[in-house]
């Protein structure tokens, strides 16, 4: 099979209809095998995470965040081991480790052994598109890993595409002239889906990491940078970038369902190409959603309400939808306190880490499900004057925005969803239908008797 465009059409099918993850063995041109789709099922996400659902990830965050000083011998005991969950997730340096099992440096460097992919047709080059790329901040030393995808020039050059709200493309302004950078492919899932996650600048994407594993991540020294790389890393790339040696990336087809224009980006130079024998190059294809990326989406989505509570206790539940690329819609449900409630949590997201690049928000009243469009639309559409609940702000967009009149900056859309009160203009609002406790429970115990059983299961209307 062809790693120039042929895989992705066989992924993108495979995606759509909730599919396995593929390993091509012989992939065309190259050297090694090409692993893709490992994330795109819930069911496949929660197994990398060792998890029933994707909650109990947040669970066990929320644990750690909500800790309060332990009463008793039982609680303390219970917090020690929380604390050693914490003190365990530090990354740990080893002396050796498999990715430096084969060493390229120089002229042995080259990407073309491996089976990167052209993803669609209008790129123009293929494209590295799972990679944890780790640099340091030559202010205070702290690492970042993120995921960015890395255009390949040539046998030992790529781009990075660094947006412009991204730590590793502040840690690479911050320096005068070259910055060291390493980019470890195939990892394990956890430590994969990390480079994803929306950390603050100065925590460690790694120590999230060994806090989900519950292990800490290895890490060995690089060969030719000063940087530690993961031990177990299938392949890994060492180089450096220069503050400025721009070209032109792109266009890419990007998970906007849009190809991106070409903008200048920085270069990527491979000193090193470390790996495993026989090591499997991990790819992901982003397009038009929904495609495998949406359930690294997810997970971010629920891992991280515990955290967006902590500043926004009001918060029951939130959704992220696929189809608006996880930011342009939020839909949010709240405890409403007082007047005006929705409008200052809808400000809230617009100032909160990468959720300020959210476009729309929806807020709904608590009982809402947030996941459930059609309820969400109900509402948005029956409590809302759009004279009054329609709010309108701007700020920062995402970089690959294309809608707004200037890039990386625009319009917001706030719709308020929920009931009104008097003191927000309302008239006195009805009151919802919904069919009374005893009913339902005596339709529920003749349910056999109503001659229903065969074609409609017993089912009582989810009470709200
Ligand atoms: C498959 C995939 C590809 C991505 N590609 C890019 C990219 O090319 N450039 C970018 O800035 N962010 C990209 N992202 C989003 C970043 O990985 C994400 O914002 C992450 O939080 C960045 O790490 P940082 O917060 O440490 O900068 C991608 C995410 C995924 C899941
Ligand atoms: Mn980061």
């Amino acid at each position: 099979m062809d790693p120039d465009l042929e895989v992705t059409e066989i992924v993108d099918r495979t995606v759509r209809a909730g599919g396995p993850a593929l390993l091509f063995e012989r992939p065309k041109g190259a050297q090694h095998q090409l692993l893709i789709n490992q994330f795109g099922t819930e069911r496949r996400m929660c197994l990398a995470f060792g998890v029933e659902s994707l909650d109990d990830i947040a669970k066990k965050l929320s644990d750690v965040l909500e800790m309060q000083p332990p009463q008793g011998l039982m609680e303390k005991v219970r917090g020690l081991q929380r604390l050693k969950s914490i003190a365990d997730s530090r990354p740990k340096t080893v002396r050796k480790g498999p990715v430096h099992d084969v060493v390229l440096q120089g002229e042995d460097v080259d990407l073309s052994l491996l089976p990167v992919m052209r993803c669609w047709p209008d790129d123009p080059a293929p494209f590295i598109t799972l990679p944890a790329v780790i640099t340091r901040d030559p202010r205070d030393g702290s690492r970042n890993v993120g995921m960015y995808r890395m255009q390949v020039i040539d046998r030992n050059t790529t781009f990075m595409h660094w947006q412009i709200h991204k730590d590793g493309r502040a840690d690479w302004l911050a320096t005068d002239g070259r910055i060291p950078v390493a980019v470890a492919l195939g990892l394990d899932p956890i430590t994969a889906y990390s480079a994803s996650a929306p950390l603050p600048k100065h925590l460690d994407e790694f120590m999230l990491a060994g806090f989900l594993r519950g292990d800490p991540v290895e890490l060995v020294k690089g060969v030719t940078v000063d940087l530690e790389v993961p031990a177990h890393a299938e392949i890994v790339l060492e180089g450096y970038i220069e503050k400025d040696d721009l070209g032109a990336e792109g266009p890419f087809g990007d998970h906007t369902g849009y190809y991106t224009p070409p903008e200048p980006f920085p270069l990527f130079h491979v000193t090193a190409m470390t790996m495993r024998r026989d090591a499997v190059y991990p790819s992901i294809v982003v397009g038009k959603p929904p495609q495998e990326d949406a359930w690294l989406g997810k997970a971010t989505e629920r891992i991280f309400l515990p955290a967006v509570r902590t500043t926004l206790p009001e918060i029951v539940d939130y959704d992220l939808p696929v189809a608006g690329g996880f930011h342009n819609l939020a839909i949010v449900s709240i405890r409403k306190q007082f007047p005006g409630h929705a409008q200052k949590v809808m400000h809230a997201i617009w100032g909160l880490g990468m959720l300020s690049l959210t476009k729309s928000v929806i807020v709904v009243d608590a009982h809402v499900d947030v996941h459930d469009y059609e309820a969400v639309t109900f509402y948005a559409g029956a409590n809302v004057d759009p004279k009054r609940d329609i709010v309108i702000s701007e700020g920062p967009l995402d970089h690959l925005d294309h809608a707004p009149e200037r890039q990386f900056f625009g319009g917001k859309l706030g719709i308020d969803a929920t009931a009104k009160w008097p003191e927000e203009g309302a008239r006195p609002w009805p009151k919802e239908i919904e069919m009374s406790a005893d009913v339902q429970e005596l339709v529920d115990r003749r349910w056999s008797e109503y001659g229903l059983e065969s074609v409609l299961p017993r089912q009582s209307t989810p009470s709200r």
